[in-house]
């Protein structure tokens, strides 16, 4: 068992992690919510920690339908480096921990605010040859598939791969299209002012709302509906983890902090 290890204002002792560990055992239904702070250590850099993606750039310009609109060779090219950038990273700690747990446990449901296909890609590295893969809720979709900006047809491309519009975007001209209809292909990721996939929404709210613990790890907690979900679990008499080195909105509602990195902490408690 690890000693402490501490982070800032907090410690995370053996203690804390034995306790959790045990209450997690005897929990029935766990929901984890996951955020960018899972990927960092995969090398992935989180939107809104120092040196992160959103440095020194405007959400509304990247990270909007207006934005796309506006200027869509400078979105799909900001999208484009970061896919090439995901493809050459593995999972880590966090992952693998979240994949032991959901691959062990049938009630254990992963919701993730991330993009880029990392708890998928844990779990099929972790999972027995030719047994069911548990699903992974992308609240905000993926980086790794597109789809057409006006009849949302898809673009799945090879999975880890990506769609293969790895063409340098130079200009309006090399801009991906669709083939159906001509249209402008996008990223398959939600913008802001965008719904949510309907389905993996109302999953992962109905599963938090039967769930006992809700794990929320490596998010800042302010982009909604993703934020609210571990509070479903609170209303119904349910208990909020929070894994951050960092506070955040929802820690006043944590039954534990767990003051520390992803990957070592939920190493711990998977
Ligand atoms: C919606 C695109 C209905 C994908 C993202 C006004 C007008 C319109 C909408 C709104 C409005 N006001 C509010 C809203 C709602 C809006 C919203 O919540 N805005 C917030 C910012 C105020 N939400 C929406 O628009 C959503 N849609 O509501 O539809 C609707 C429709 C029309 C009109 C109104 C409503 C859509 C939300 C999805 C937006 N898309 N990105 C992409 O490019 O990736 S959101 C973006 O933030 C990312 O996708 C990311 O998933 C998300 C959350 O960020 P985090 O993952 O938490 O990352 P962050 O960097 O913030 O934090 C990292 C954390 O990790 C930190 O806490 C750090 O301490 C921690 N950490 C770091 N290292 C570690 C660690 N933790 C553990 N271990 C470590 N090692
Ligand atoms: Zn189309």
């Amino acid at each position: 068992m690890a000693d402490a290890f501490t982070r800032d204002d907090a410690v995370v002792t053996g203690k804390t992690l034995a306790e959790a560990r045990d209450e997690l055992g005897k929990a029935e239904g766990i929901v984890v919510l996951t955020g960018a702070g899972v990927s960092a250590a995969s090398g992935i850099p989180t939107f809104r920690d120092a040196g992160g993606l959103w440095e020194g750039e405007k959400v509304e310009d990247l990270a909007t339908p207006g934005g796309f609109n506006r200027d869509p060779v400078r979105v799909w090219r900001w999208y484009q480096s970061r896919r090439n950038a995901i493809r050459e990273c593995q999972p880590h700690d966090a992952h693998r921990a979240i994949a032991r747990l959901t691959l062990a446990r049938p009630d254990v449901t992963v919701v993730t605010q991330n993009v880029d296909g990392l708890h998928q890609e844990a779990i099929r590295q972790l999972a027995q040859r030719d047994s069911a893969l548990p699903p992974v809720l992308e609240l905000h979709g993926s980086i790794l598939r597109d789809r057409c900006n006006l009849c949302s047809a898809r673009d799945d491309g090879p999975s880890r791969q990506g769609a293969n519009h790895t063409a340098h975007i130079e200009d309006r001209a090399s801009l991906p299209r669709c083939a159906r209809c001509g249209g402008l292909m996008r990223p398959a990721v939600v913008w802001f002012g965008e719904t949510l996939p309907h389905e993996a929404l109302d999953t992962a709210f109905e599963r938090a709302r039967q769930a006992d613990v809700c794990i929320v790890a490596g998010t800042s907690a302010i982009v909604h509906p993703a934020a609210s979900i571990p509070m479903a679990t609170l209303e119904t008499g349910g208990v909020i983890w929070e894994v951050n080195p960092s506070n955040t909105p929802l820690s006043r509602h944590a039954a534990r902090t767990f003051r520390g990195d992803a990957g070592e902490v939920l190493s711990h408690l998977a």
